[in-house]
């Protein structure tokens, strides 16, 4: 399964923290993050954060160990820690 748009960066993991990988892609220009998470039976939710810029890369991981992938629950602070400069 694949959706976004052309620019978009997938962004996959387990964002929900129900242990399946849930579809999230990144748009750079705007900094939105379009999620379809398995605990909603691909539920859409979209989460803004900072844009990326042409050197940054979002790198989703469980930073603070709670057992979801960051970037997600509306929390722009973590979105903003998954970019690499
Ligand atoms: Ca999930
Ligand atoms: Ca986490």
């Amino acid at each position: 399964m694949q959706w976004g748009t052309t620019g978009d960066i997938p962004v996959q993991g387990d964002y929900d923290g129900d242990g399946k990988t849930d579809l999230v892609v990144v748009r750079p220009s705007s900094g939105v993050w379009y999620m379809l998470e398995t605990e909603t039976n691909y539920g859409y939710r979209s989460v803004t954060g900072p844009a990326l810029g042409s050197a940054d890369w979002p790198v989703p991981a469980d930073y603070n160990k709670d057992g979801r992938t960051d970037g997600s629950r509306g929390q722009s602070c973590d979105v903003a820690i998954l970019l690499i400069r």
